[in-house]
């Protein structure tokens, strides 16, 4: 599995350090670089290949449709660590861009790496009809707003210190975090010009990941050390967070996040043994430390 991601991780950043090389050089870009490259597992890239596998996609395109994700990744960590935020300091076990940047850069390279996503997929280089482009532009859009991840960090930030329902909580980290994983389960659907229902499935599916991917998200604040997950642990409790944790204890968790694998390897067994990369990611994801 390590050996997937790394792979995963090379050809994204060699794919996005050539679209860079390929525009004018800005100071900004030196923090739109230390977002990218500094470090990452590329999960959400391997998630869209999975999926892509399930439909014979070409993983060279794959692979830029995930770039343009992880742009959009990178851009929601920046701001996330900001003062203004989730006010951390360090990110990936390396001071956070607006630690080593300032403010004022953190915000613009952030936007700038939104931006570029739009970039990526809008470009001549990218060898699918101007169609499906708009279809993944509009997708990825939702996915990153007021209906996606800034809406879900907007009630994160809200639900700090208050009594939150378990449906609340779900609603707020399928927006913050399941909704990019939506758009990476949706994507390959949406170039092999599936009906809008089977895109819905696997937008559902890519909730579920979110939910599964941001619960062990928490066990790792809850019980992971710095050194490895390479981020201050235990903040949630300190700040309040309503978290899945935080209402359902952490034995619960644990059974809540392994059904959320069992339903999901079931709405992907009509796929057969092409599912498996895909179910292994899921244990990928549970079981991670970092
Ligand atoms: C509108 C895109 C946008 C952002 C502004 C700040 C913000 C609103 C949203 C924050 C969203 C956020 C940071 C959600 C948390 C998701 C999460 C658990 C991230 C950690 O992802 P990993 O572990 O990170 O995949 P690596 O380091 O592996 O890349």
């Amino acid at each position: 599995m390590q050996r997937k991601l790394n792979k995963i991780a090379k050809d994204t950043n060699l794919f996005l350090r050539r679209f860079i090389a390929k525009q004018k050089k800005t100071n900004l870009i030196v923090a739109m670089k230390y977002g990218l490259f500094s470090g990452g597992k590329k999960i959400r890239s391997k998630i869209l290949i999975d999926v892509g596998f399930l439909f014979k996609l070409d993983y060279k395109t794959l692979i830029v449709i995930g770039a343009a994700v992880e742009c959009i990744h990178a851009y929601s960590l920046i701001h996330d660590d900001l003062p203004c935020m989730d006010d951390d300091s360090i990110r990936r076990g390396k001071p956070s861009a607006h630690i080593k940047f300032g403010e004022a850069t953190a915000v613009l390279a952030g936007n700038s790496l939104l931006t570029m996503a739009f970039e990526i997929l809008s470009h001549k280089d990218l060898k699918i009809s101007e169609k499906i482009k708009i279809d993944l532009i509009n997708k990825i859009s939702e996915s990153s707003g007021h209906l996606g991840i800034a809406g879900g960090q907007y009630l994160d930030l809200n639900y700090e210190r208050k009594k939150i329902s378990q449906n609340k909580i779900e609603e707020m980290e399928i927006k913050k975090t399941g909704k990019l994983f939506s758009f990476c389960c949706a994507a390959p659907l949406i170039i092999k010009k599936k009906s809008k229902n089977d895109i819905k499935k696997f937008e559902n599916i890519g909730a579920d990941i979110g939910l599964l991917f941001q619960v062990a998200d928490d066990l790792i604040d809850y019980k992971g050390s710095l050194l490895v997950a390479g981020k201050k642990t235990g903040k949630d409790k300190k700040k309040g967070k309503a978290t899945l944790i935080s209402l359902l204890g952490y034995k619960n968790t644990i059974k809540y996040a392994d059904n959320l694998i069992l339903k999901i390897n079931r709405k992907l067994k009509r796929y057969g043994s092409k599912s498996r990369n895909l179910s292994e990611t899921l244990n990928y994801i549970l079981n991670r430390n970092k």
